[in-house]
């Protein structure tokens, strides 16, 4: 028994009961008691907005890549504590020491053992996309798409490959704030019959350069500059802005990331997009060129300027969490994947080259055609173990899908497992269990550091007898690249449509709805104010001008200049003119989430009316929203009826920028809080619908919050609260009032 167990082995002879039981561990074969837990993500309210979402315990999916993952995966329920060799240890609080006052032994080898570990945990950050969160789930094909390509994820109606997506900012560290204006990164892996491919993606469908060869540039100049290692995560700085100015194909990336698209709402919002020309090949070598589209089912949606900088310091974690609470509560995130496909006869007609990076195929001139969905229904046991330690490579693809000559995508089939060689620390990556697919590996690669695999027998070359040829070839049924022909001379340059800066760069902006087009001059204005050299910002105003007049016109006057001649062009063909397409505007998409996971801040003051409150409160759960009661502090809050409702979250630890739209209960004591009115003021200039109920109103006045006219400003009698809670739903669904903006 205990008793027995404490006289025979006292950890410290002075001191038995330091630790009390726990200091004890159980003898062998005796089961263990856990401890209470003293806080489970059930019972923390302190967090900014993790409270009650889940129960804290995995929930183990049913996806065919985690049953691999199952053989490394481990639960420490009921074990003993043991040493990296699975030694038993017997106190893990004092180290081994000559007398108790004495010197710590070198004979210690469990504490060097733990120590040297901890020494030893960090790994280098990606180069780029350092920050981001990632999730499993599987895609699923619509149709059998066999006739087109042969990749194993199209081969059937309904059949589901697993998948697990990593999204990320580019430039910031991997500590950084997740708002911050940036292009994302989308990258998928599906573990197919036929081994990896990896999508490795953006939200936005163009990139900054043409060519391989400028991307270390690109990357140091976006990146802190490099003498006193600022800004973090941000592009508004001298060097980024100098390197663009003088980087004409930048353009058409420019207005992109100037754009909402820049600033999401959440991971779940945005479109991803394959980028280069890939090419999909069916099983008689026929093949088609290929634009890949992620869609997302809950619409395409950003936050705005102002918010997402406050926001960057109320949770630097906001995409992350919101990633990660859509899925532990249920709601899985859901996107379509689409095709453009083209043949080489079309793309020879096309104004711009498909092999060009910086343009898309507008949908005006190939549809995009919906193949597939792709669900993500389970977050990660372990942040580094799969998020972290994911390797995603531009040149993995399956037979099925090839490559084309886009001089910047054959760059990025050097350098990513280049890369991974570094950050995880030799050529075996491929055997972290994240990354190792689920079709099984045979090859004579043998050895490197931290080899996984024991592979059998003698024979580790090709051709062999010894071992009856196997592994052998595939043949046909292996991967066989599409046989292109190419022929000229070596050279270094770029075909002249390459040249053609600025034609899709106005088809971008005219596509723009216009309040979208005024956030782009705002983060123009906003980014060339941060930047310091006045010849780098009349450079970028230089190069606007060949864009669109009204748009140069407008940022150089919010920074107070005088238009410079325009850059001259690369090119002597005219722009071509694209018709406007209106699939470029964010507001394309608006996505059928309703208000499912839309957060809702519910404030209530002393005496509020609490059984109205419970029963919408009740009735917006149902629908899928996510509402929390808030005011000056958390705990129980005396309301009209006796029953006393509980505050889930304080204004200092849920400010306004958390949430989408705003509830004023009807309480008879609001006005006056400097909390209140401020929270309610941001709501009201960052475009949030905003309902406030009986007595709620006078908090508006307060505010000074105009009541009429605005859609978006909803004021009702206690009586009318039902329907006045529909109107705001319907609001809340379409994510921001933009029409307060024009007033
Ligand atoms: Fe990347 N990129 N990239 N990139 N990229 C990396 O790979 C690179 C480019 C993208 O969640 C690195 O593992 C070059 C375009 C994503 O782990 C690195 C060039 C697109 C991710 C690298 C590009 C991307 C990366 C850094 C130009 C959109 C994050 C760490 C020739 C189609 C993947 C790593 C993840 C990551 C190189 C351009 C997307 C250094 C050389 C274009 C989503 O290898």
């Amino acid at each position: 028994g205990d008793e027995t167990l404490a006289a025979e082995m006292p950890f410290n002879s002075t001191k038995p009961l330091e630790y009390g039981e726990a200091a004890y561990t159980p003898h062998k074969g005796e089961t263990h008691t856990p401890p209470t837990p003293i806080a489970t993500a059930s019972t923390c309210t302190e967090t900014v907005a993790s409270e009650k979402v889940g129960d804290g315990q995995p929930d183990i999916g049913d996806n065919a890549i985690n049953r691999p993952l199952d053989r490394v995966r481990v639960d420490d329920t009921g074990r003993e504590l043991t040493t990296n060799q699975g030694v038993p240890v017997a106190d893990n609080q004092n180290s081994l020491k000559a007398g108790l006052r004495g010197p710590t032994l070198m004979e210690d080898f469990i504490l060097r053992e733990k120590l040297t570990h901890f020494d030893h945990e960090r790994i280098p950050e990606r180069a780029v996309h350092a920050r981001g969160s990632a999730a499993h789930g599987y895609f699923e094909s619509y149709e059998d798409l066999r006739a087109i390509t042969r990749a194993a994820p199209f081969a059937a109606a309904g059949k589901r490959t697993p998948v697990f997506v990593r999204f990320s900012t580019v430039a910031g560290e991997r500590g950084s704030a997740d708002t911050v204006r940036d292009v994302r990164g989308f990258a998928v892996k599906f573990y197919t019959d036929d081994g990896n491919w990896d999508l490795v993606g953006n939200n936005i469908p163009v990139f900054f350069i043409q060519d391989a060869m400028k991307f270390p540039d690109l990357v140091h100049a976006v990146k802190p500059e490099p003498h006193h290692a600022m800004p973090q995560a941000s592009s508004a700085h001298d060097t980024f802005w100098d390197f663009a100015s003088l980087s004409p194909e930048i353009a058409h990336m420019l207005m992109w990331q100037t754009s909402d698209r820049a600033i999401p709402r959440s991971y779940r919002m945005m479109q991803g997009f394959g980028v280069h020309t890939f090419r999909l090949v069916n099983d008689k070598g026929a093949s088609l060129f290929c634009k890949f589209h992620w869609t997302p089912m809950a619409g395409t949606h950003s936050l705005v300027w102002d918010e997402a900088v406050r926001i960057a310091g109320a949770d630097p974690d906001y995409h992350r969490r919101d990633l990660w609470e859509a899925i532990d509560s249920g709601q899985f995130p859901e996107w379509e994947l689409g095709l453009q496909l083209f043949t080489e006869e079309q793309a020879a007609q096309f104004p711009f080259d498909i092999l060009d990076p910086t343009k898309i195929v507008p949908e005006e001139l190939v549809p995009v055609r919906p193949v597939g969905k792709m669900v993500l229904d389970r977050n990660p046991d372990n942040f580094f173990a799969e998020t972290e330690q994911a390797a995603f490579c531009a040149a993995q693809v399956v037979p099925g899908i090839d490559f084309t000559n886009d001089p910047l995508l054959q760059g990025r089939l050097h350098s990513y497992i280049d890369t991974q060689i570094t950050r995880l620390g030799g050529p075996n990556f491929h055997e972290i269990p994240i990354n190792t697919p689920v079709a099984q590996i045979h090859n004579n690669q043998r050895e490197g550091f931290h080899r996984q695999q024991i592979n059998r027998g003698r024979v580790n070359y090709e051709p062999n007898s010894l071992a009856g040829g196997c592994p052998f070839q595939a043949g046909a049924r292996g991967f066989v690249s599409v046989p292109e022909p190419s022929q000229g001379n070596e050279v270094r340059g770029k075909p002249e449509l390459f040249a053609d800066h600025y034609s899709q760069a106005r088809l971008f902006w005219v596509s723009q709805s216009a309040v979208e087009q005024r956030h782009i001059i705002d983060a123009f204005r906003f980014e060339l104010t941060r930047v310091q050299t006045p010849a780098v910002r009349s450079r970028v105003l230089a190069l606007l001008l060949n864009i669109d007049e009204r748009l140069a016109g407008a940022v150089a006057d919010g920074l107070g200049m005088v238009l410079p001649p325009p850059l001259p062009l690369s090119s002597d063909n005219p722009p071509h003119d694209y018709q406007p397409s209106p699939a470029l505007s964010l507001f394309a998409r608006p996505g059928a989430l309703g208000v499912r996971t839309r957060r809702v801040a519910w404030m209530v003051g002393q005496g509020a009316e609490g059984g109205q409150v419970r029963k919408l409160y009740a009735a917006l759960l149902d629908a899928g929203a996510v509402p929390r009661l808030i005011s000056a502090r958390i705990g129980p809050l005396a309301t009209s009826d006796d029953a006393p409702l509980d505050v889930e979250i304080s204004f200092e630890t849920g400010p306004s920028v958390l949430w989408d739209g705003v509830i004023v209960a009807d309480s008879p004591v609001f006005v006056g809080d400097a909390q209140a009115l401020e929270f309610l003021r941001l709501q009201y200039q960052h475009d949030k619908p905003i309902l406030a109920l009986g007595n709620g109103a006078e908090l508006l006045k307060a505010a000074k919050i105009p009541r009429k006219p605005d859609p978006g400003v909803i004021v009702a009698e206690s009586a009318d609260a039902e329907a006045a809670l529909a109107s705001f739903k319907e609001m809340l669904a379409r994510h921001r009032v933009y029409a307060r903006e024009r007033a």
